[in-house]
């Protein structure tokens, strides 16, 4: 019977008066819910919001976790290769080849970089370089699968809903990958554009992603998977729980298949990698290397390989290089100061050496010779225990005209002060009258126009 209750019941006891309304503060979790009600009865306002808004039949669980995991197999490389970049640049061994200075714990697993396999680091860095241009298509196409999402209505809906979006999801993820994307490829293509250091940015910004991605990875990759093993006929209903909100309810017809969608996905990375790789493998190659502004063309000749920056424009003199240029050799207490003659006239050494940009690019092989480190060392009575050396060059500033190199990098046979390539004298471009060469380091730890040697410093 409707209507039946307590206090309808005949014979009940009789109501008693109800108690002066109390001015109820409603929590905010309470209001909340009831703006979340509300909206949701409302319905989305006209346009991105609206379910039917994104019509594309593509979109769905399958799609979304292809690219997904495409973009864990491929971040992870990045954030791997990016970790041993950082590495490779021996911070922790002088505040002068530290980079991203304040670094505090993000520095914990550094480690002291080896010089064997002397291509180590054309590797590690080619492939950080070129796998991060082939991967902007996937990642692209990552965010186009889940656009729905980003518009979901309500916005908001518990606090926990909210953290997600806002915080993690969207500006960390969504800002950190890219930040992070955006940075490196302007510090490939157009390097020194930055208004503070490229590297503090990158760095930063990789943390955040990295930070953001191990989290989001966390919370979708079994979804992911199960997605992917389903097929790619698999696509929910658009409610279920397993569409995750990606399936569209009003699907368009389809003007491409979800096959030929990853197919053109792959083509895109495929051809960036295709117009990008050259720089790093270089040779032949390098003419490939549309994509990359130091694909242009070196010139011929032994020095004819990649200049980073000329001599005029890192502010070097003539003079500076001319005949009055001297080598001092510092350490043990001792000091000798060398002619390029009296170098010459030192056992010259060969070794076979790349040049490898943290920018990617990289040279070939080239055959540098000059004096080893560790025959320098001896001349101010060091023996076969070479230290860390500080290398300082004739230019003034700049952030990459000296270095400090580890023990294990001065100790190396083949690490030399090169004065020859290729059988010529080194070009002013490439560091005449002398400049560092090791094997497996980043190209920034080979200084040019070298004028001081200091063993054992900074102590
Ligand atoms: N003095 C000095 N040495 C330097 C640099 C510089 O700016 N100044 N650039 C470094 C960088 S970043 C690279 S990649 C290599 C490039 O050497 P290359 O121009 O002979 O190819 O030189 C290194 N040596
Ligand atoms: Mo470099």
């Amino acid at each position: 019977m409707a209507g039946s209750g307590e206090r309808d019941r005949p014979g009940g006891l009789p109501k008693r008066p109800a108690a002066p309304a109390k001015p109820v503060r409603t929590p905010l979790t309470e209001r909340l819910r009831e703006a979340v009600g509300r909206a949701r009865s409302a319905g989305p306002p006209p346009g991105p919001t609206r379910p039917g808004f994104w019509r594309s039949p593509l979109r769905g669980p399958w799609l979304t976790g292809v690219f997904g995991l495409v973009l864990l197999a491929g971040v992870t490389v990045l954030f791997v290769t990016g970790l041993l970049s950082y590495a490779a640049y021996n911070p922790d061994l002088a505040v002068r080849n530290d980079q991203t200075q304040g670094k505090g714990w993000l520095g914990f697993y550094l480690f002291t970089w080896p010089t064997s396999p002397y291509w180590l680091y054309r590797l590690t860095q080619g492939v950080h370089t070129v796998l991060g241009v082939a991967l902007v298509p996937v990642l692209l196409a990552k965010l186009w699968s889940v656009i729905p999402k980003l518009f979901e209505w309500p916005p908001l809906r518990s606090a926990a809903h909210a953290l997600e979006r806002l915080s993690l999801l969207l500006l960390l993820l969504v800002g950190g990958a890219g930040f992070t994307f955006v940075t490196g490829i302007l510090n490939i293509q157009l390097d020194y554009v930055f208004p503070g250091s490229f590297y503090t940015l990158h760095f930063y910004g990789a943390w955040v992603f990295m930070a953001a991605f191990v989290v989001h990875v966390a919370f979708r990759l079994p979804r992911a998977v199960r997605a992917v093993r389903a097929g790619r006929a698999f696509q929910p209903t658009p409610d279920s729980e397993e569409a995750a909100g990606l399936v569209s309810p009003s699907p368009a017809p389809a003007t491409i298949s979800r096959r030929g969608a990853l197919a053109m996905v792959g083509a895109g990375s495929l051809a960036l990698l295709m117009v990008t790789a050259g720089q790093s493998i270089g040779g032949w190659w390098r003419k490939t290397a549309l994509l990359a502004p130091h694909g242009r063309d070196p010139g011929t000749g032994p020095n004819g390989f990649q200049i980073n920056k000329t001599a005029a424009s890192s502010g070097i003199r003539p003079s500076d290089i001319g005949p009055a240029w001297r080598l001092t050799v510092r350490g043990a207490g001792r000091q000798e100061v060398l002619t390029r003659e009296m170098l010459l006239a030192m056992p010259q050494r060969e070794a076979d050496l790349p040049i490898a940009c943290v920018e990617g690019w990289s040279t070939p092989d080239q055959r540098w010779s000059g004096v080893r480190l560790t025959d320098l060392a001896a001349l101010v009575g060091l023996g076969s225990d070479t230290p860390q050396v500080l290398v300082e060059s004739v230019q003034r500033g700049g952030s990459f005209s000296s270095v400090v190199l580890a023990a294990n990098q001065a100790r190396d046979g083949r690490s030399l002060l090169a004065l020859r390539v290729n059988g010529a004298d080194l070009s002013p471009d490439h560091g005449y009258p002398a400049r560092v060469i090791i094997p497996a380091a980043p190209g920034v730890h080979h200084t040019k126009w070298v004028t001081r040697l200091t063993f054992g410093e900074p102590a």
